[in-house]
């Protein structure tokens, strides 16, 4: 039913599959109010996966990364070469109210557009480039996959902190890296 991932030290990606039990949330999958950009950004025939981000006590500051290469998909090879032509989005949805505390999301707006600042995430908090991603439950975050980011820490004392994550990805995409292979039942 579950494949789980490690993403650093108490935190674990589990990705959900399909079935009457998560129906509700596939469905969002395909209404959600950010439907419309997803489509317009990577077209219709996008695949979705879902999965549930929780950090427990304990989880410290990621390092800053982006979940995908720069790369050119097939779909695109028509398209005037652009290093912003996106291929995946995910969707950071909150599923409690996230704070200082339980810990949210670090963002660099606009790094997707530039490969060479891979390695180079720490200079945005430096620069005054990080966007904190605090939104509360229910509140959501859209990001391109190959923007720079980092999960920070859960400093609470027996809170776990979930999200959704929505990979929208366009059909040729194939992740290989950020979900587990084995089931965990
Ligand atoms: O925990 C978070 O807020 C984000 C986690 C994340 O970005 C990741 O695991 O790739």
């Amino acid at each position: 039913m579950f494949r789980r991932s490690s993403r650093g030290a108490q935190r674990f990606d589990l990705l959900l599959e399909q079935g009457e039990t998560f129906a509700p949330i596939f469905e969002l999958s395909r209404s959600g109010p950010w439907t419309e950009f997803i489509s317009s950004a990577i077209g219709k025939d996008w695949i979705c996966d879902i999965s549930v981000i929780y950090s427990r006590p304990g989880a410290d500051d990621q390092d800053w990364h982006s979940d995908g290469p720069h790369l050119i998909v097939s779909s695109q090879k028509n398209l005037p070469s652009s290093a912003s032509s996106p291929y995946a989005f995910c969707v950071f949805l909150a599923l409690i109210d996230l704070d200082e505390l339980v810990g949210f999301t670090q963002f660099w707006p606009g790094s997707h557009r530039e490969a060479g600042l891979a390695g180079f995430g720490s200079a945005a908090p430096v620069l005054g480039c990080a966007v904190d991603g605090i939104v509360g439950a229910g509140g959501a975050v859209v990001y391109d996959y190959r923007l720079l980011h980092r999960g920070m820490a859960n400093k609470s004392q027996g809170t776990q902190r979930e999200i959704l994550q929505f990979f929208y990805h366009v059909p040729e995409y194939v992740e290989r890296k950020n979900y587990g292979c084995t089931a965990l039942f």
